[in-house]
């Protein structure tokens, strides 16, 4: 039976000379290191000279997760999109199965450069010949964490599950993680290359976005912008029935639409919405037109104030803009019951098509993009780990490789075009969506939902000054972030309004300075 979710999508890993020790040894508690839910498989193997011991997670079949032969073993959590392309570089009378085993093939023909031919959604490690490389995809979507010392190296893709791990040595390539000393995250679009015996850490870059923008006609623009994000819909697409995240707006309908396209039947949508705010009629006129099985989410908005702890703990991001696109989200996920579902989503578009800028000029929308695509590194907006609390495999189209190198490179005059914001895609999917629904103005999900200004009242509510939201948003983050990732606490113990309280009391001009 074609299986819905990757193999595995998550997984704590100890590689060490010689003997080793049980990954049960190595992590505290492996059952409870991962907020991503699913089931653990225990592994060991021994690629040359080292031990590898590792806990996957997985949903039914971890033996498809992880690949051995030729003096390497490979662990993928996650999936690739362009196997067949990556097929067509090995002999026909080897073909691998599954996409450990082409990763492992492709290692073994071009090393770590094999990195560089990959799209996919996954964070890998490579252990043999001494060492261990540990890569992320393009975007760094599914996290990667390490930490490394002479004779062993111990690697995550959540950092709360190295927040036991012995001390490692700095690693200058990669950011450091906030209160885990010696815990690194992996950068995106890297191969950390570390040598075991002595923990010598070499980073090679296998994706940078680019910098210079290409000229072309509105009409070879948007039949590329189509071809492309289509080809990566249906590359994620699975063998059941999708459910796609639904706001009515131009991301999530054209993914809606394009997946509709490659399902003989209807396809599935779900909107969320609060008590204060919601964009309930606009994804309705969507999925009427698509006819796809549509529902809709209320969540109170003290009930979704309450899943700030679960948001900070499944992103572990720090970045307060960012955790209030997410708890909608983190809501909606936790909502979404029974088997785990393959999520699409709309998410992420934004960025390459400047959406969230919001004024006329060029040069201002070059600047915003070229920021944001400067500063998503390290945010874990992306991350699995969001739907995975709630045993969930979300996937982001839009940033395909292929879609966001192309997003990128289109000149600015076509993203903001004919008094449009995000034209290009507009004009890509006319056809497939209702008129109203091409030419809505863009609507973030922290919006929509009155996450932002719901946040807010909770901080002036608690006696914030109006100035000092901002602030109070980001210490909030921090404190969250120090008992759900660093302290190890599950969210459910922890009471976001206590928190929210202890940032109000610092911030009072008379009391003493937060603790940061
Ligand atoms: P945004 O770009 O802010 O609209 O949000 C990013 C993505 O999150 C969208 O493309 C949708 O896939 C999803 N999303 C946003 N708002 C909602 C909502 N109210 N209900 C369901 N999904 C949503
Ligand atoms: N989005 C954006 C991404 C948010 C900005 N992230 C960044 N600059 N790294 C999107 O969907 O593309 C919203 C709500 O809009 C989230
Ligand atoms: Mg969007």
């Amino acid at each position: 039976m074609a299986r819905t979710l990757p193999a595995a999508t998550g997984f704590l890993a100890a590689v060490q000379h010689g003997g080793g020790r049980s990954a049960e040894k190595v992590f505290a508690s492996p059952e409870a290191a991962l907020a991503s839910a699913g089931s653990h498989a225990a592994l060991r193997a021994r690629p040359g000279e080292l031990t590898l011991d590792a806990v996957l997670l997985h949903s039914g079949d971890p033996d498809a997760a992880h690949a051995h032969g030729r003096g390497h073993t490979v662990l993928l959590a996650g999936e690739l999109y362009n196997q067949d392309e990556l097929r067509t570089l090995l002999p026909a009378s080897a073909q691998p199965v599954t996409d450990a085993d082409l990763l492992l093939a492709l290692v073994d023909r071009y090393d770590v450069h094999a990195f560089r031919l990959l799209n996919g959604r996954f964070a890998a490690l490579v252990a043999g010949q001494g060492r261990v490389l540990l890569a992320t995809d393009h975007a760094g979507s599914v996290p990667l964490y390490v930490s490394a010392a002479p004779g062993g190296v111990l690697a995550a893709t959540e950092a709360k599950a190295l927040r036991t791990a012995p001390v490692g040595r700095r690693i200058t390539a990669a950011r450091r993680v906030r209160r885990l000393p010696g815990t690194h995250q992996v950068p995106a679009g890297t191969v950390l290359e570390i040598g075991v015996a002595t923990a010598d850490c070499t980073d090679h870059r296998t994706w940078a976005p680019s910098p210079a923008r290409r000229i072309m006609t509105e009409q070879d623009a948007t039949e590329a912008v189509r071809q492309a994000l289509d080809r990566a819909v249906r590359a994620r697409t699975g063998p059941d029935t999708p459910l796609v995240v639904l706001s009515g707006g131009i991301d999530s309908s054209s993914v809606a639409a394009l997946a509709t396209g490659h399902r003989s039947g209807p396809i599935d949508t779900v909107s969320m919405g609060t008590d204060l705010a919601d964009e309930f009629p606009q994804a309705r006129v969507v999925a009427e037109h698509l006819g796809s099985a549509h529902r809709e989410v209320t969540v109170h908005t003290d009930d979704l104030l309450r899943r700030l702890p679960h948001a900070v703990w499944a992103a572990e991001s720090l970045d307060p803009d960012i955790i209030e696109y997410l708890l909608p989200l983190t809501a909606l996920y936790l909502g979404l019951a029974g088997p785990g579902r393959r999520i699409l989503t709309g998410y992420g578009a934004d960025i390459p098509l400047g959406g969230m800028h919001r004024e006329d000029r060029l040069p201002a929308l070059d600047t915003a993009l070229a920021h944001d695509m400067a500063t998503f590194d390290g945010l874990n907006e992306m991350t699995p780990v969001l739907s995975g609390i709630a045993g969930h495999w979300s996937t982001h189209p839009f940033w395909d490789r292929e879609v966001l190198d192309l997003l990128v490179s289109l000149e600015s005059g076509l993203k903001r075009r004919h008094g449009r914001d995000k034209w290009v895609l507009r004009a890509a999917v006319a056809d497939l969506l209702p008129h109203e629904t091409v030419t809505r103005p863009k609507l973030g999900v922290h919006e929509g939902s009155g996450t932002t200004s719901s946040f807010s009242r909770l901080l002036t509510d608690a006696g914030v000054a109006a100035g000092r939201v901002h602030r109070a948003k980001e210490l909030v983050v921090q404190h969250l972030f120090d008992r759900v990732v660093v302290d190890g606490r599950h969210p459910d113990e922890v009471a976001a309004a206590e928190v929210v309280q202890l940032v109000a009391d610092a911030l009072e001009p008379d009391a003493a300075p937060a603790r940061r």
